[in-house]
């Protein structure tokens, strides 16, 4: 029987909330371009590398682009995007996620984040939380964007833990189906509509506790599907 040993995190939407800021510079890049993109729009982005986002923005848009064209709009998007969180600070860590991430520690159990940034390092950084993760695994680790469980397998790898004594928090429905392919359980973070197929969903951290983690792992609990 599985035993779980490890939590792996992703970061925007379930530890902060940088879609906020993710909107604000893709919305600036559209503008420029001669179209809006609306707050629906940037949920469908939620999870999405930079590179994809890119491809659905101009596609939404209407525009078409060469490679080297979508690089240079990316890497403008990206200065936008750093510019406003190299001004973050630890308030901005959402409610009982610094918590929950201590709680874990306490008890033993291992933590990673698992997230599809490459601006991991600034965030984790700049919010005062990067000390509470044994393994950072994020965009710049990675080449196959979730749904690939590649970001969540190399986690639990280098936690030294087999998947299925993980469990992972995700707040976008590509990154819950990314953990389910990697054979781990999954607590979905947002909405049970949304993210039904995880076998818990819950608003944010601070509804987590102990014993809900281990539930997920009990033999007679209906939270332990496969
Ligand atoms: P960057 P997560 C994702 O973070 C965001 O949800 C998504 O909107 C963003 O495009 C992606 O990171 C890449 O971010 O441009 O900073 O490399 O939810 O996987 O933590
Ligand atoms: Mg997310």
């Amino acid at each position: 029987m599985s035993i779980i040993k490890a939590c792996i995190f992703d970061l925007d939407g379930v530890i902060v909330d940088t879609a906020v800021y993710h909107y604000k510079a893709w919305k600036r890049l559209a503008n420029e371009l001669g179209f809006d993109i609306t707050e629906e729009d940037n949920e469908k982005l939620k999870g999405v590398s930079r590179t994809r986002s890119l491809e659905l923005i101009l596609q939404w848009g209407g525009i078409s682009k060469t490679d080297a064209e979508k690089e240079e709009l990316a890497g403008r998007k990206n200065e936008w995007y750093v510019e406003m969180i190299s001004r973050m600070t630890p308030d901005e860590v959402l409610p009982g996620a610094r918590e929950f991430l201590e709680l874990c520690i306490n008890a033993g159990i291992k933590t990673a984040l698992g997230s599809a940034s490459k601006n991991s390092g600034m965030i984790l950084e700049n919010t005062g939380i990067a000390h509470l993760f044994n393994a950072i695994i994020d965009g710049n680790k990675v080449s196959k964007p979730k749904p690939d469980p590649e970001v969540f397998l190399k986690g639990a790898e280098e936690l030294n833990e087999p998947p299925e004594n993980c469990v992972v928090f995700e707040d976008a429905i590509v990154g819950v189906e990314a953990a389910i392919a990697g054979g781990m359980k999954v607590v979905g973070v947002g909405s049970a509509e949304v993210l039904g197929m995880a076998n818990l969903v819950i608003n944010g951290l601070n509804e987590m506790s102990l014993e809900k983690l281990y539930e997920l792992n009990s033999p007679e609990s209906k939270l332990n599907k496969e």
